[in-house]
């Protein structure tokens, strides 16, 4: 008798056909599983329980396919997601790659290269919308540098800026109604990668004309990679209204990109993070961008699908349990609490200014004040331990 933690529509889990069709091929080792055709992965994903599959233009449709090649594919892969139930949320493109690609895309110092990008993405934002895609990422794994000497870095973010103006105004010109997900990583596979973390794409999205049509797609991984506590990144775009897309898998700090199965390395940030999707009501997909070890096959990638979703689905119920725990609640509602009469800061007026300036704080008292976060954090571990 299957439990609750299975997977339904309304969990809107999803993966991209890179990530179960990934075959294990690494820096230092060749493939370990064959290929398996989109249409194939769409059944696997059917069978495990997703929701929604997402695509890079070429993991569908190879990069110089003929017309009727094209259609063809598209045809059966549409005909694949309907028979299977799976939709397709999030489009994105491939500026990585090919060779061609090899000093950056919409950054790089040859304008054929950047002329392409832009056609190259274009093309894909067709394909996306072909399929009902809402979402665009944009991920710029190429858009860096193993040397500062090859370009201005502030002439990195002038054709960056350049690209996703234009990208928007073609968005606006089909009538496709994209919202752009701007993916952020620090390195890898370039030494330095511009826009290294989700802060600094926060921080370009403001510069935009139509920022209004972009936001972000933080992941777990890029952000680890990073040395960051990826949920303040999220929860600052979330706060800022441009949480667009999420990448979840898992990560252990200081290695390269893992993409590792949901939940399989920092169960606790994994719980804090669910806990704030569910808590704030984060509406967008849970898209699982990561892959089986290398030792499975396509039974253990099946395993690790399952995994991601299911781990996510019990850090889900533990966060109902946490929200729910009487000491928890009644820790949090002591922390909050100020002596009488003390000025709120709020919004700035003369009056509270000199209320403020006027009030008399006693510090030896607001220092009597316990702050039992141990207390409070082991009751975390007990309500992620417990029952399992
Ligand atoms: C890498 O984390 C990137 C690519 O897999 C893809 O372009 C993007 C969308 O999830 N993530
Ligand atoms: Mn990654
Ligand atoms: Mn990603």
């Amino acid at each position: 008798m299957p439990d609750q933690f299975q997977p339904k529509p309304e969990h809107k889990f999803s993966f991209g056909l890179w990530t179960v069709g990934n075959r294990g091929r690494d820096p230092f080792g060749d493939f370990v599983r064959e290929p398996i055709s989109p249409v194939q992965i769409v059944e696997m994903l059917g069978e495990v329980g997703a929701w929604g599959v997402n695509l890079h233009d070429n993991d569908l449709v190879p990069i110089d396919a003929a017309p009727a090649e094209y259609e063809r594919i598209v045809k059966d892969f549409k005909k694949a997601c309907k028979e299977n139930g799976i939709v397709v949320p999030m489009a994105t493109v491939s500026l990585f790659f090919h060779p061609i690609f090899r000093d950056g895309a919409f950054t790089a110092n040859d304008p054929e290269v950047r002329g392409y990008a832009v056609q190259k993405t274009m093309r894909a934002m067709d394909l996306g919308a072909e399929l009902g895609a809402k979402t665009f990422v944009l991920w710029g794994g190429r858009e860096g540098v193993e040397t500062d000497s090859c370009r201005r870095p502030d002439e990195a973010v002038k054709r960056l800026r350049e690209a996703v103006n234009y990208l928007c105004e073609y968005n606006i010109d089909k009538g496709y109604g994209y919202k752009f997900a701007l993916e952020a990583k620090p390195n890898e596979p370039r030494a330095d990668i511009y826009m290294s973390t989700t802060g600094h794409y926060l921080g370009f999205i403001p510069t935009l004309d139509h920022p209004e049509m972009v936001g972000v797609n933080p992941e777990v991984a890029h952000e680890t990679m990073a040395g960051l506590n990826f949920l303040h990144g999220v929860a600052q775009a979330w706060e800022m209204g441009k949480l667009f897309h999420i990448d979840l898998n898992d990560q252990m700090p200081g290695r390269y990109d893992q993409d590792l199965r949901f939940g399989s390395s920092n169960i606790k940030a994994c719980f804090f993070l669910v806990k704030f999707l569910e808590d704030v009501g984060y509406s967008g997909p849970r898209h699982f961008d990561a892959h089986a070890y290398r030792t499975e096959d396509y039974e253990g990638v099946k395993d690790f699908a399952r995994g991601c979703m299911r781990s996510y689905l019990l850090l889900k119920q533990k966060a109902k349990e946490w929200n729910a725990n009487k000491e928890i609640q009644s820790i949090l509602r002591e922390l909050g609490k100020a002596a009488n009469g003390t000025p709120a800061v709020g919004k700035y007026s003369k009056k509270g200014a000199a209320a403020l300036l006027g009030y008399e704080f006693n510090k030896d008292q607001i220092l009597k004040k316990r702050l039992p976060y141990e207390r409070l954090d082991q009751l975390t571990i007990d309500v992620i331990l417990q029952g399992c």
